[in-house]
């Protein structure tokens, strides 16, 4: 099975976030590798995975990053693979500055930017899946059933606890 979705993050202390992306891809069956690639601290690593991304057979990326968070719109600028950004939630502006950095991209480069931390990682997972399965009849099933799932666990009554 051939690796299409690649999850990127700018620091290991991405990963338990970033994580969650991994899980909702594993839960579906989809293949994927995960990789730091800091636009500021290995900005040659960035340039070459962009570079190389498409040609590998690489067709989407999920891409984490908190702070002043570059990694997801530069990622955006290398490649034309669909790109999406999880802000990452940070202690000093609990990740709005990551928001910020990753969602206000300019015409003509965009990123398709999730929520803030674990739900946004969840999400950029799901809606990695969401792509793929326009052209993956059988991941399309597993997508929908995933997605029934969910709806069926959730309870119609509240209970007090
Ligand atoms: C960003 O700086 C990373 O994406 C990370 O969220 C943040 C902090 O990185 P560390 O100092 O924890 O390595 O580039």
């Amino acid at each position: 099975m051939s690796t299409v979705v690649g999850i990127i993050m700018g620091s290991q202390s991405d990963w338990p976030t970033m994580r969650e992306a991994a899980e909702i891809l594993d839960a579906l069956g989809i293949s994927y590798e995960a990789r730091i690639v800091s636009a500021h601290r290995t900005p040659d690593r960035l340039w070459s995975y962009g570079r190389e991304a498409a040609g590998r057979g690489l067709k989407v990326i999920v891409a984490g990053a908190g702070g002043a968070a570059h990694l997801p719109g530069m990622m955006a600028s290398k490649t034309r693979l669909p790109v999406i950004g999880v802000p990452v939630q940070t202690r000093a502006l609990s990740g709005v500055d990551s928001l910020y950095s990753i969602v206000q991209m300019p015409r003509g480069f965009p990123v398709a930017t999730m929520a803030i931390g674990a739900a946004g990682a969840a999400n950029g997972g799901l809606m990695a899946a969401s792509i793929l399965a326009l052209g993956d009849a059988a991941l399309a099933e597993r997508l929908e059933a995933w997605r029934a799932d969910l709806s069926n666990s959730i309870p119609e009554v509240p209970e007090d606890v």
